[in-house]
């Protein structure tokens, strides 16, 4: 019972409703309002739940218990303290300061990893009894003393009940620098790492695909060999998991791999219950909860160490794979650094994922094995509808331009007929802006590309690799052969290239070195890029330039781990030269040969090379 009887039950019901109905006033755009979860659900954002209603009369009660009935800003602030609980979440750079070769784009692993969380504390529905109170994104675009300082003092000044930091191989050094940095100032943090690093070196999904091919019959066995892998070489594995050294396990509390979505939330859910945290009794009582895990959407894991048995142990989700039609969209709204892309004049520019997965596997790329690894389809795709509602919303926010993160986002011609049918509808309706995406030279044709052109692309990035590609590494190449009229990979670049430019559509490119090419090889792949600038197909700044190195989570990585060849170590500082967009130690390319290759690629190239610094400004 309140303390002050049903009638005042009641009034306090109402002015919640009232906040509630205040809050989805003030701080959801248009498009953000007709959904409660997910876009198309048909649900009100503003309907409190059972749940939410007694967790505000129970802080109600809480306040009258320390501060009778006194109200104002004191009031308003200690009923804040008693509702939350800080949490930080932080995107791993990759690169130091001065690095002219690297992207820095929105965390989105991060932002995808957090949407169900965001929305939930957007409309104050979060699923605990404690809400967690985010307190930064911090995503700097390099690692620097100046982010050292930025983060010491955002820890030391929140003391985060949770940081999560996002993860990727080559981020995967700072990502460890960054969590021991957390717990030197915040020892009680609970640290949670999540991110493709990790999905990739989970040897427990290794483990699982091996069985799984090993039951298949000898024609798909066949087919997927690679995953066949003996105890011997799983274990090579084991070494490199995050909690294999004695200092990751005291500076990491929690791993996660796989798809996070709705674990997070769960996990938050289970902190906020354990709250004063101690991370010895929140790891024991998650090894107790495994059940509530075990329901949830998604494919992957929690990853903690048992105090009992020192042993690294695994809470599994459901293993049913997360539909991204039923996903709120990300949340731009409160990152640290804004995503500028200087190919769009340095716009606000949104990142926008209408498919996760590529229909081919070339060996050194992620796209190759990771579907796999997690029994997931090859290709998960978003309805055209639902893209464009948050293409819409992302305008609405006051964005310039969308790039389509899909690493091949013209894979599906259905599917991309009626997304352009959509593009073309609102751009008659006035709502104009210019768009970019990725995707290969063997997925446009001159009619595709007019099209894209009219209803507002005007860049395009082609993984090109180079002239003359290794087909049985770079598969797209391979695929090539198989199209109606075949052509060489050269010609099929200028050809698509010169159609670009009649559609007005620029061509941004990055080429791969290392992957077994001559030095004849090189220079050919270089001016036939130099050859596309002059002729203004490629524009200045446009042109990336990789080492290959074997990603763990790639079929190249796979490779490895059945060979007797060292596994690259990620949590090593990478050397890298600081035009490349990728390190060189684990590469075939290293040293000397690193500046000698960009010296050969800036001569040829010229200003087609993309040489600007990376912007550390927020
Ligand atoms: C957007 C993007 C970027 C952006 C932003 C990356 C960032 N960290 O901020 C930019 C342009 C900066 C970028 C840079 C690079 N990228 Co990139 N990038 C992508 C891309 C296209 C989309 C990522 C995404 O949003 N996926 C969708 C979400 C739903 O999936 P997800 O990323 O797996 O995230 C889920 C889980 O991993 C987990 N999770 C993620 N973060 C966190 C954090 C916590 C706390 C928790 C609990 C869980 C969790 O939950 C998420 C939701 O389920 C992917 C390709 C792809 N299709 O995924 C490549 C990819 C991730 N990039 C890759 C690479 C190699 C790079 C670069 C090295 C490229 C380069 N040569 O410079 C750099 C390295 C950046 C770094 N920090 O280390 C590889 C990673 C391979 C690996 N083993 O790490 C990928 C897979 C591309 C590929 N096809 O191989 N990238
Ligand atoms: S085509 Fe591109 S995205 Fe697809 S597997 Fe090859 S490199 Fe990866």
């Amino acid at each position: 019972m309140h303390p002050e009887g049903p009638r005042a039950v009641t009034g306090a019901q109402e002015r919640i409703r009232r906040e509630r109905a205040a809050r989805i006033a003030r701080d959801l755009s248009e498009h953000e309002r007709g959904w409660r979860w997910y876009p198309g659900d048909g649900l009100d954002p503003g309907t409190v739940s059972a749940e939410a209603m007694r967790r505000e009369l129970d802080r109600d009660r809480e306040l009258v218990e320390r501060l009778g009935t006194a109200t104002g800003p004191e009031a308003d602030r200690l009923r804040h303290r008693l509702k939350h609980f800080p949490v930080l979440f932080i995107s791993a750079p990759h690169v130091e300061e001065h690095a002219t070769g690297a992207f820095p784009g929105m965390p989105t692993p991060l932002l995808y990893a957090t949407c169900l969380l965001d929305r939930m504390l957007r409309i104050d529905e979060f699923c605990g009894d404690r809400v967690p109170e985010v307190v930064g994104v911090l995503n700097p675009p390099a690692y620097s003393d100046a982010f050292e300082r930025t983060l010491v003092e955002c820890v030391a000044e929140h003391l985060p009940v949770v940081v999560g930091i996002s993860n990727l191989s080559e981020g995967h050094h700072f990502a460890l620098r960054i969590a021991e940095l957390v717990k030197s100032v915040s020892p009680n943090s609970i640290v949670l790492l999540g991110g493709q690093h990790e999905d990739a070196v989970n040897p427990d999904a290794y483990r699982s695909t091996s069985e799984r091919v090993g039951a298949m019959g000898d024609r798909q066995r066949e087919v997927h060999r690679s995953y066949s892998l003996t105890t011997r070489q799983l274990d090579r594995l084991a070494a490199l998991q995050t909690f294999a050294t004695e200092r990751e396990r005291t500076i990491v509390d929690i791993v996660f791999a796989g798809d996070a979505v709705f674990a997070l939330p769960e996990l938050l859910a289970v902190v906020a219950e354990s709250l004063p945290v101690d991370a010895r009794a929140l790891r024991k009582r998650l090894l107790a909860d495994r059940a509530r895990f075990a329901a949830l959407p998604g494919v992957g894991q929690l990853v903690l160490v048992d105090d009992d048995t020192q042993l690294i142990t695994s809470i599994p989700l459901s293993g049913v794979p997360i539909d991204g039609n039923k996903l709120p969209f990300i949340d731009v709204t409160r990152i640290s650094h804004e995503n500028l892309f200087s190919v769009f004049g340095n716009r606000p520019t949104a990142q926008v994922m209408a498919a996760l997965g590529c229909k081919y596997s070339c060996s050194f790329c992620h796209e190759s094995a990771d579907a796999f690894l997690y029994n997931q389809p090859k290709i998960r795709q978003r309805t055209p509808e639902h893209v464009m509602r948050e293409i819409r919303l992302r305008i609405d926010q006051g964005f310039d331009a969308v790039f389509f993160d899909d690493s091949t986002f013209t894979q599906n011609r259905r599917w991309l007929s009626d997304l352009l049918t959509m593009l073309e509808a609102d751009r008659a309706a006035g709502r104009r802006f210019e768009w970019g995406c990725q995707t290969t030279v063997n997925d446009v044709d001159e009619g595709l590309l007019r099209r894209m052109g009219e209803s507002g692309c005007s860049y395009i990035y082609f993984g090109v690799e180079s002239a003359q590609p290794d087909a049985v590494r770079v598969q797209k190449v391979q695929q090539l052969r198989l199209l109606a009229e075949p052509t060489d990979w050269t010609e099929q670049f200028r050809r698509v290239a010169r159609w670009c430019r009649t559609a007005g559509i620029r061509v941004g490119t990055s080429l791969q070195f290392g992957l077994g090419e001559t030095d004849e090889q090189r220079i050919r792949t270089l001016q036939l890029v130099a050859d596309l600038h002059r002729e203004g197909c490629v524009p200045d700044g446009c042109v990336a330039l990789n080492l290959n190195s074997p990603y763990p989570g790639t079929r190249q990585w796979l490779d490895l781990m059945r060979s007797d060849a060292p596994l690259p170590d990620y949590r090593d500082k990478l050397e890298r030269h600081p035009a490349f967009e990728t390190a060189h130690q684990f590469s075939a390319i290293t040293g000397e040969a690193v500046s000698d290759l960009y010296h050969l690629a800036a001569d040829i190239l010229g200003s087609a090379l993309h040489q600007e610094a990376v912007r550390t400004r927020q």
